[in-house]
């Protein structure tokens, strides 16, 4: 079980295999009965979102402990994709925001600009690692069972996997689809260079102030599906005002991947983050 969240990470799978998870340090000192209950609501924990039995102090070491060692492991996964010259980006959104569209898509336009691997994560099947593959790119899929977020020693096997198959690109992109969730990814540190959150024009403009988090930790926000717009009462305007309460100097693309709009200006986006990197790494 992942104590920062709850949630649990023990089922996981890469390409159907099982995964063997490295453990978390203090995982074995959580105790099995101890709770702290907000007076006046028998079923509401107090702390983390599904973490039952725990008293706060215990939970915020144990969150301390997981997001060390989850940070540990992403350095290296870092080192790792940067001796292999890639651009790695993590995408979060909630389910259904169009991230594997946007992957099918970006993939397509892409070409042969550079090579390219994916990572997919959802909690259950291979859809979304098939739907990458159509496009003749090398996908891997996560399923993390009862988990709700890729961590670092995921994407650490996803690289020994695409390695072993010889499908670790030198001088490319690396793209991570995380599971669609917007509260845990945003603590989860996977190595990435950018964190690429993902709004659909269907969720609401208030998405950025309900989970801060998310959109304080990336670099770029994707405003998608907006050629849904003239069906929705959706701000654009209204929706990044709310992105930049939170984070400031969030650049912003709106694109849709069913007209292409936008798409060349994150075409570009992607082309200038690889550039810098290979003047970086000469
Ligand atoms: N109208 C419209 N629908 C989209 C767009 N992108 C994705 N979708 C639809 O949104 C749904 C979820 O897309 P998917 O890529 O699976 O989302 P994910 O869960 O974030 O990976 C699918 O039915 C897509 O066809 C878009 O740009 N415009
Ligand atoms: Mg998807
Ligand atoms: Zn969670
Ligand atoms: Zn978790």
């Amino acid at each position: 079980m992942c104590t920062t969240c709850g949630c649990g990470g023990g089922n996981a799978t890469i390409d159907g295999l099982a995964l063997l998870l490295p453990r978390y340090r203090k995982r074995a000192t959580i105790p099995a009965q101890s709770s702290y209950r907000l007076p006046g609501h028998d079923n509401a924990p107090l702390g983390a979102a599904h973490a039952p039995d725990m008293t706060p102090e215990r939970i915020l070491h144990i969150e301390e402990d997981i997001l060390a060692d989850n940070d540990a492991q992403a350095a290296e996964n870092r080192n790792r994709i940067a001796a292999r010259g890639l651009f790695a980006l993590n995408f979060v959104s909630s389910p259904g925001s169009g991230k594997t569209t946007l992957l099918v898509d970006t993939i397509r336009r892409w070409a042969a600009r550079t090579p390219l691997a994916v990572i997919e994560g959802d909690q259950q099947t291979a859809n979304d690692a098939e739907r990458i593959r159509a496009t003749g790119a090398p996908a891997v899929q996560i399923n993390t069972g009862k988990g709700c977020h890729l961590d670092a020693r995921m994407i650490s096997l996803a690289l020994d996997r695409l390695a072993a198959e010889r499908h670790l690109p030198q001088n490319g992109l690396l793209l991570i689809e995380n599971v669609g969730n917007l509260v845990c990814p945003a603590a989860f540190d996977l190595g990435e260079a950018h964190k690429v959150v993902i709004l659909s024009v269907t969720e609401g403009e208030d998405k950025p102030l309900k989970y801060p988090d998310m959109f304080r930790a990336a670099d770029l926000l994707l405003v998608s599906k907006i050629d849904l717009l003239p069906y929705l009462d959706f701000s654009v305007d209204t929706a990044i005002r709310y992105a930049r309460q939170i984070r400031p100097d969030l650049p912003v693309i709106c694109v849709s991947a069913k007209t292409s709009e936008g798409c060349d200006a994150w075409l570009a986006w992607l082309e200038a983050g690889c550039a810098a990197l290979q003047g970086r790494t000469g």
